[in-house]
């Protein structure tokens, strides 16, 4: 079967921009007597010191690694400090760090499309503005190249010893007699620095980038001069930089199939892969994986920079290691009630300021059972139809869970009810909300959406154990039902155990007219007696509708059962205030705590002693020699379900050893891809993708020794 091959002249001009210590600037920024100090960014437990997860480039240079404990840290370096994450509702609560990264996203969508590809890293498209700038205003004709362009990592370009470097960044950027693609690549590096600068000037964060003709290769350039600089691939420097790449090292290639091209092609570099043509890599290893192993060999990817600027789904999750496994039904409803209540913030702030709902909510859990006669087992990820408001999702997802426990240990095995231990433990829980997309308009009124949405869909879907396939039938009116929309999630092939990797999606609703918001709010107002005063107008906006006395008449019909619904929730939630409420409120309806106060000091104490860290298996960037040199050890990653035993245990923790356990998984969603990737192969390592797309690229400071760099 033929596969369509990305043009090998690629003219594209694309950057791939990724925060320097990400979390670590941020804290600096909230902080900033800590800035050029040794710092670094805790999880919340404190159990030696808590676990590392972002590091400053300063204190790299001591040795210090993401994957040790604050202690550790301070062993090799007693001057650090360590600054605990955000915490909320007894877990990370990330939204800080998301918000600084979409500030970093404004800045850097101004000059090209823009893909926001994880909660610190963007690709750009600066195609248009490349040609722009050469037809218009092309480098020779500057009178002043600024300095952070002339600071560029040119590959390839030959720096002999003794020579100025800038002047030769200078050089390669002005020369006349370069080829098309060279001059869109220097006018990429003006663009890119002048970016970055203003990322700086307006954030106060510092960013890397790489800038190649393709996602691919500007991804792996933007790892190798870290922090704070940039990195291009020229194309006559592609082949230089692919001949020495250990297979290894491709993102894609850590796995079966990277060890499948070693051992049985003697393929040991990407380069390597240029000695065989395609028909045999194909007969080998299937038409796709086939083609794309040619194409990469030769730095060829047709993957391209999608606009998106904001998340495909929201999840939120928290893993429960050891003996901090939840081992009765309340305590599971207990945590996914927290979780749910994040969830529904975030789905919330997303429907006020992006006009955007989800549509499918989903349950994943990991689980064991204690008399395991089947420990392959996996707990069923589930789904339905998602509905607004707390105490719907919490209700929802609780009734996902028992579908799902149901399955997991047998209809008639377990007592699943009650608070007593039934012989099964859950060590992850997460939900997610899936299928966003803007608000209809031209179809309904925002109050007959909701309307639509007050039903309880599990009184019409029993048994709850066909959730999935019954999903479809029961789409809230005015939402696009076409069966694709829920294939996905429906299919039983999207069985995962984590939210899904980080999507980001553009927004694509218009900018509205006040005067038509205004002109809404004042109907609503009159009809609904304080009711409706307090409706966001950028909500409203978001549902007008073409005919305004179409409008008009859809809120009147339904004011009635909006305003029901809407009292039902605040008396749910004993709301204190008598104000006029946002419409936002009517989502955030709460469950009340459902059990004893015995029980509740339990789960504080469980809460306490979780730890939601996550610790990836390779440092990724920016490395002291040292580091890297460890880098290559490769030592290998443990994946067992004992990690918090094994940690206490030992009374040390190993760096590069990690436990599947361990893993947060609402922290998952926003890590960089290629991280998501190595967490996704860890838990199904069985499931080696068959690369019939061009997947991001990976990080290059695991295989480019500083001595390597231009
Ligand atoms: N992160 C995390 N747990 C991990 C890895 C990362 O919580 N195991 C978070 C903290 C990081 C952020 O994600 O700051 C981005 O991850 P990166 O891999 O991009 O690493 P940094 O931005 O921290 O450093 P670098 O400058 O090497 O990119």
């Amino acid at each position: 079967m033929p596969v369509a091959k990305p043009e090998s002249s690629d003219s594209r001009v694309i950057a791939h921009v990724d925060m320097d210590c990400f979390y670590v600037q941020v804290e600096q920024r909230k902080q900033p007597q800590l800035r050029g100090l040794p710092t670094a960014v805790v999880q919340y437990n404190e159990w030696k010191g808590g676990a590392l997860i972002a590091v400053s480039y300063e204190a790299r240079k001591f040795g210090v690694k993401r994957s040790m404990r604050g202690a550790e840290a301070k062993e090799v370096c007693p001057q650090i400090q360590l600054v605990q994450v955000p915490v909320a509702r007894g877990k990370a609560d990330l939204n800080g760090y998301r918000s600084a990264g979409s500030e970093v996203v404004s800045i850097l969508s101004r000059r090209g499309r823009c893909e926001r590809a994880s909660i610190d890293e963007v690709y750009l498209d600066l195609t248009d503005a490349a040609e722009t700038m050469l037809a218009e205003n092309p480098p020779q004709s500057l009178e002043k190249i600024d300095e952070e362009a002339l600071k560029s990592h040119i590959l390839g370009l030959n720096n002999e010893d003794g020579s100025d470097i800038k002047e030769n960044v200078r050089n390669w950027i002005n020369r006349h007699s370069a080829d098309h693609r060279d001059k869109l690549l220097a006018c990429g590096i003006l663009i890119v620095a002048e970016l970055r600068m203003q990322v700086l000037k307006e954030t106060e964060f510092t960013c890397s980038a790489g800038i190649a003709h393709n996602k691919m290769l500007a991804k792996l350039a933007s790892g190798m001069n870290k922090p704070s600089q940039q990195t291009v691939v020229p194309s006559s420097s592609v082949n230089g930089l692919l001949n020495t790449l250990p297979i290894r090292k491709m993102k894609q290639l850590g796995g079966k199939l990277g060890i499948s091209l070693q051992t049985d092609m003697g393929v040991n570099t990407v380069g390597d892969l240029l000695q065989f043509p395609e028909e045999k890599l194909q007969e080998r290893y299937g038409v796709n994986t086939g083609t794309w192993l040619w194409n990469i060999a030769r730095g060829i990817s047709g993957e391209a920079v999608e606009g998106r600027l904001l998340p495909k789904s929201h999840g939120s999750g928290k893993t429960f290691t050891g003996p901090r496994a939840l081992k009765t039904v309340p305590a599971v409803q207990h945590w996914l009630n927290q979780l749910c209540e994040e969830l529904s913030e975030r789905l919330c702030s997303d429907l006020d300021q992006n006009k955007r709902m989800a549509h499918t909510l989903t349950l994943h859990a990991r689980a064991y059972k204690s008399s395991d006669s089947d420990s392959q087992k996996k707990f069923p990820s589930k789904s339905c139809p998602l509905r607004y408001g707390t105490a719907k999702i919490q209700e929802d997802a609780f009734n996902l869970f028992q579908a799902g426990l149901r399955e997991y240990i047998g209809f008639y095995g377990v007592k699943t009810q009650g608070n007593h231990y039934s012989g099964w433990g859950i060590t992850s829980l997460s939900v997610s909300a899936s299928k966003i997309v803007p608000i209809p308009s031209g179809t309904c009124s925002i109050a007959k959406y909701f309307h639509g949405q007050s039903t309880s869909h599990f009184s019409s879907m029993q048994p709850l154990d066909n959730v999935n396939g019954e999903a479809m039938l029961l789409l809230p009116p005015g939402v696009h039902s076409g069966s694709e929309c829920y294939s996905e999630v429906n299919s039983p092939k999207a069985e995962v155990d984590f939210p899904k990797e980080e999507s980001w999606t553009e927004d694509t609703v218009p900018e509205l007219d006040l005067q038509e918001q205004k002109d809404l709010s004042s109907s609503l107002s009159k009809t609904q007696d304080g009711f409706t005063q307090d409706i966001s107008p950028s909500l409203l906006s978001a549902c007008l509708e073409q005919s305004q006395n179409k409008q008009e008449s859809d809120i009147t019909k339904d004011e009635g059962q909006f305003k029901s619904e809407y009292n039902k929730e605040r008396k749910g939630k004993r709301v204190k205030d008598k104000g006029t409420p946002s419409i936002l409120e009517l989502f955030k309806s709460y469950n009340p705590y459902p059990f004893g106060s015995s029980f509740s000091q339990e789960l504080k104490k469980t809460a306490e002693g979780t730890d939601a860290r996550l610790t990836i298996g390779l440092e990724s960037k920016g490395h002291s020699l040292a580091e890297q040199s460890e880098v290559g050890k490769e030592k290998p990653m443990h994946c067992s379900s004992s990690g918090y035993g094994r940690d206490e245990g030992d009374g040390r923790r190993e760096a590069w050893s990690y436990s599947i356990d361990e893993i947060d998984p609402s922290v998952i969603d926003e890590l960089p891809p290629e991280i998501q990737d190595e967490i996704k192969a860890w838990v199904h390592p069985h499931k080696w993708r068959p690369n019939n797309t061009v997947r991001r690229g990976c990080k290059i400071s695991h295989y480019f020794s500083p001595t390597k760099k231009s």
